[in-house]
C-alpha cells in the first residue's frame, strides 16, 4: 500500500512543473468564462431537495444506506442523470455488513479444571470483556487451547513464533504498536478461531476494555479484554503446567447489503486528468438528512446538469479535463461507498478509472445549514498522512474558493479538513482535495455573527451561541432546515471553482508543484501507516 502511494509521488514528480501564474480568476491573463456559475439556479437545486425530501418521507422517514429510502434516492439520481445529462452513468455495488449483537457475547475459561465465567457489560468500567464492532459470529462449545502471541502480534514473525501455533486455537493478542486491524488480518491468516485483544495496562486508563471497530473488511471473530484478564490468561497460557482453554459465543446479525455508488462523466475531457465532485447520498436513519447530506447531493446533481447543457453550447469552451460527479454510498456508516472507490481505483488499470487518472476531488457535503457559515476546507491542515504530493494543490484549492468569497464580498471561515467526510480517501491515497462546508453541531461564536451580520446585513448574520445545524442527524432535518441563501452562495463558488479549474491550461501542474512538493518530501519524510482504517476516521484509539 505504502509503495504504491510512493510510486504515485513519483509519477507526479515526474510533471514539468510551468507554475502558471494563476490567481484562479485569469487562466493566461485572460478573465475565465463564468458562464457555469452564473447559469446555476438555487430552484434547481431545492427541487433535488424536495424530492429527497419526498422519498423520505415515503421511506419511513430516512434514506439511510440498506432501506428502500436510499435505493430509491439512487433510482432518482439515475433517472435525472438519464434524463438531463449526456453524462456516461456508472453505478457501482459494494456489500455493506450489518454488525448487530443478538445477543450478549460470553467467554469463558477454563484453566486447570477451574472455569471462570467473565463478566460481560456495557459498562466499560465494570466489564471483563466487551464485543468488538464488525466481529464475525462464533460458538466454542468445546474447551479450545489458548495462545498468547508474542510481542504486539503486528508482524508475521509474532505468530510464527507462538507457541502452540494459532492455527484453530484461541488467540490473544496485547495492544499496541499496529492497529487492532492489522492485528485481525494477521489472526485471519494464521486461522485463529478467536481473537482475543486486550488492553496494556500502561496507565490507569488503560485497564478496562475498550470500544474498537474493525472495519467492514473484518474477518475474524473477536472480542477485547480488560488488561487484568488479558494478563492473566496470557500467563495460564505461557505457563507449561497448566492447561488453558476458552469457551465463549458471539451471535451477530451480519447480513450483506448491496450498496450503490453512481458516477457520471462528462463525455469531453481527458478521462486521465480528471476532476471528480463527489456528495454522500445516504442519510443517517434518524432522518431525512436534507442539509446532511441532501444538500450536497442535490447540488451536484443540479451542477451536473447545468454543466452537461454548457459544454453542449458551441460557445463554451471545451474543458481539458474530464469531470466526474460522484455520489457515495454510506458516508454515515464511515465513508464507506468513497473508500470501496478509492480502493477500487488503487487496484485498476483501465486507463480513467485508476487513482493516477484523478486531478482532484471536490467534496460538497453540508452545505445549507440554517445557522451557517461559509466553510473552506482548510487545506493548511491536512491530515499527517497526507502525502506530500496532495498538500500544495489542496492549499491552493482553499484560496480559490476563498478568492471567490472575497470578489462577491461575502465573509467565510476555515473549516477542520480532518479527512472526515468522503474526501478522506482520495487525501489519503495523494490525490488534491477541498471542499465547502456550513456547518454542523459547532456553535456560531459571537465573533463569526458579528462577521456575517455587518457583510451580510443584520439577520442574515445568524445566532450566536447555538449550534450551525440544530437539526444535526435528526429527524428535524428536514427541507424546512435549510437556509436558502446560504445555500445559493455555496453553490455557485462550487459552480466557479470547478470552472476555473476546468479552465486551466495545466491544472496538473497547478495542482501538484514539483519544487513545492520535494520541499515538503525532504522536511517530511513520508508517514509509515496507509490511511484506509476506519478507526481513524472516527478518531477511535487505533493501537
Ligand atoms: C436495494 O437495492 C439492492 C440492489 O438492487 C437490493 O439488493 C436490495 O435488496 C435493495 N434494498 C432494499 C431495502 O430494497
Ligand atoms: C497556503 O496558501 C497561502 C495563500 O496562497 C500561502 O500564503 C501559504 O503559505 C500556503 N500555506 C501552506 C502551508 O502551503
Ligand atoms: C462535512 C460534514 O460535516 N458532513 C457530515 C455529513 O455526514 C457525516 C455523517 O453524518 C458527518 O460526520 C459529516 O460531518
Amino acid at each position: 500500500m505504502m509503495i504504491q502511494t510512493i510510486q504515485f509521488v513519483g509519477i507526479i514528480l515526474l510533471f514539468i512543473n510551468l507554475i502558471p501564474s494563476v490567481t484562479g480568476m485569469t487562466v493566461n491573463n485572460d478573465p475565465i468564462d463564468v458562464r457555469f456559475a452564473s447559469s446555476i439556479q438555487i430552484d434547481d437545486v431545492l427541487k433535488h431537495l424536495n424530492e429527497f425530501q419526498a422519498i423520505a418521507t415515503a421511506s419511513n422517514g430516512n434514506r439511510a444506506a440498506k432501506t428502500i429510502g436510499f435505493n430509491r434516492t439512487l433510482d432518482y439520481i439515475t433517472n435525472f442523470l438519464a434524463l438531463k445529462t449526456n453524462f456516461k452513468v456508472t453505478k457501482s455495488f459494494f456489500n455493506l455488513r450489518n454488525f448487530q449483537l443478538l445477543r450478549n457475547p460470553t467467554l469463558s475459561s477454563t484453566i486447570n479444571g477451574v472455569v471462570k465465567t467473565h463478566t460481560y457489560s456495557t459498562n466499560l468500567a465494570a466489564a471483563e470483556f466487551y464485543h468488538v464492532q464488525y466481529s464475525t459470529s462464533v460458538t466454542i462449545s468445546n474447551n479450545v487451547v489458548l495462545t498468547a502471541i508474542p510481542n504486539f502480534g503486528c508482524s508475521d514473525a509474532d505468530w510464527l513464533a507462538a507457541i502452540p501455533s494459532p492455527d484453530g486455537l484461541v488467540a490473544l493478542v496485547k495492544r499496541g504498536d499496529c492497529t487492532f486491524e492489522s492485528k485481525a488480518i494477521l489472526a485471519s491468516k494464521y486461522n485463529v478461531a478467536t481473537l482475543l485483544l486486550y488492553n496494556d495496562g500502561s496507565t490507569s486508563n488503560n485497564m478496562q476494555p475498550i470500544y474498537i471497530n474493525l472495519g467492514q473488511n473484518n474477518r475474524v471473530p473477536a472480542l477485547f479484554l480488560s488488561y487484568n484478564l488479558g494478563q492473566s490468561l496470557v500467563s495460564a497460557a505461557n505457563d507449561p503446567s497448566r492447561v488453558a482453554t476458552i469457551r465463549l459465543s458471539i451471535v451477530t446479525d451480519s447480513a450483506l447489503n448491496p450498496t450503490g455508488n453512481i458516477c457520471a462523466d462528462t463525455v469531453t475531457g481527458d478521462p486521465t486528468q480528471t476532476i471528480v465532485i463527489g456528495s454522500h447520498s445516504d442519510s443517517v436513519p434518524a432522518g431525512p438528512g436534507i442539509n446532511d447530506n441532501g444538500s450536497g447531493s442535490a447540488t451536484n446533481l443540479a451542477l451536473a446538469a447545468a454543466l452537461s447543457s454548457l459544454l453542449q453550447t458551441s460557445n463554451y469552451p471545451a474543458y481539458k479535463y474530464r469531470v466526474r460527479f460522484c455520489w457515495w454510498g454510506a458516508e454515515e456508516l464511515g465513508l464507506l461507498g468513497a473508500n470501496y472507490h478509492v480502493a477500487e481505483a488503487k487496484k485498476a488499470s483501465v486507463v480513467g478509472e485508476r487513482i493516477t487518472d484523478y486531478l482532484i476531488n471536490i467534496n460538497l457535503d453540508m452545505l445549507g445549514s440554517p445557522n451557517f457559515i461559509f466553510g473552506i476546507y482548510d487545506g493548511r491542515t491536512t491530515p499527517t498522512n497526507t502525502p506530500a504530493a496532495a498538500k500544495p494543490g489542496s492549499n491552493k484549492t482553499t484560496t480559490l474558493f476563498q478568492s471567490w468569497f472575497d470578489q462577491n464580498k461575502l465573509p467565510w471561515d476555515y473549516t477542520r479538513f480532518d479527512g472526515r467526510s468522503d474526501y478522506g480517501p482520495f487525501l489519503a491515497a495523494g490525490v488534491v482535495a477541498g471542499g465547502l462546508f456550513s456547518g454542523a453541531d459547532a456553535v456560531k461564536t459571537t465573533v463569526q455573527v458579528n462577521k456575517y451580520a455587518t457583510m451580510l446585513g443584520g439577520s442574515l448574520g445568524g445566532t450566536a451561541g447555538i449550534r450551525q445545524d440544530i437539526c444535526y442527524h435528526q429527524a428535524c432535518d428536514k427541507t424546512t432546515n435549510i437556509n436558502e441563501f446560504a445555500l445559493n452562495k455555496m453553490v455557485q463558488a462550487t459552480a466557479y471553482a470547478i470552472e476555473t479549474l476546468g479552465q486551466q491550461p495545466n491544472l496538473k501542474s497547478w495542482l501538484y508543484p514539483t519544487r513545492e512538493i520535494q520541499d515538503i518530501n525532504r522536511n517530511t519524510p513520508p508517514s509509515q501507516y496507509e490511511y484506509d482504517s476506519i478507526n481513524e476516521y472516527f478518531g477511535l484509539p487505533y493501537n
